[in-house]
């Protein structure tokens, strides 16, 4: 959408190529998802296109703008580097790209580990990040996406769950809040 354009040119700066294409797919991937649920399109589509626009900066220009706005950053934040640029997205998609709406600075703060009970916004930031069109490597993938346009808890559940066998067979640290969002959404995982 013409609208986007602006943010779209500083972010294919800010971005690699793949993850420039991956945040075009969430893009996308979040609008559609939102008119299958009555959501905001236009606004699912401006979180989707901003959610990783912390991606490419190093650990430590994150932990700088985290600092710089007086946001705390977890023990779990500096000992798995994968997890800061949620947070430090937030930051940035509000000082650089001038976005004032906190429900998008929500999704993107809490799109990489979930939360409990999350609203549908980040909700449908954290699916359509999931399972974008460049995606191919999740297991149980084509359920998810049908899950996607029909029922969000229960595809939040199935997300979450690959999530934490995936993160355990890896063997790394589990970020708290990562378990917790699967506690929250477990019930309503639908047996596969
Ligand atoms: O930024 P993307 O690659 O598009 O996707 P993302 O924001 O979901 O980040 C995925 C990475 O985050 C992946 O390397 C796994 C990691 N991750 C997600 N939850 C946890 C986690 N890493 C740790 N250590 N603990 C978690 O709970
Ligand atoms: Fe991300
Ligand atoms: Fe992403």
């Amino acid at each position: 959408m013409k609208v986007f354009e602006p943010i779209q040119e500083k972010l294919k700066i800010a971005l690699d190529e793949p993850r420039y294409e991956h945040t075009l797919g969430v893009m996308y991937t979040a609008g559609c998802i939102a008119m299958a649920h009555g959501y905001d399109v236009p606004k699912a589509m401006l979180a989707g296109l901003l959610h990783d626009c912390a991606k490419c900066m190093t650990h430590e220009e994150r932990l700088e703008l985290c600092e710089k706005n007086q946001v705390a950053v977890t023990a779990s934040e500096l000992e798995n580097k994968a997890l800061l640029h949620a947070k430090a997205g937030a930051i940035l998609a509000k000082i650089e790209y001038d976005i004032t709406d906190e429900d998008i600075l929500h999704a993107i703060a809490v799109h990489t580990t979930g939360e409990p009970n999350m609203n549908m916004l980040d909700k449908i930031i954290y699916i359509a990040d999931y399972i974008e069109p460049g995606r191919d490597k999740a297991p149980n993938l084509e359920l998810v996406r049908a899950l996607a346009y029909k029922d969000l808890d229960a595809c939040m559940a199935q997300i979450l769950y690959d999530t934490l066998h995936y993160l355990q067979s890896r063997g790394g640290h589990i970020d708290q809040t990562t378990t917790e969002a699967y506690e929250f959404y477990k019930g309503y995982r639908k047996e596969v």
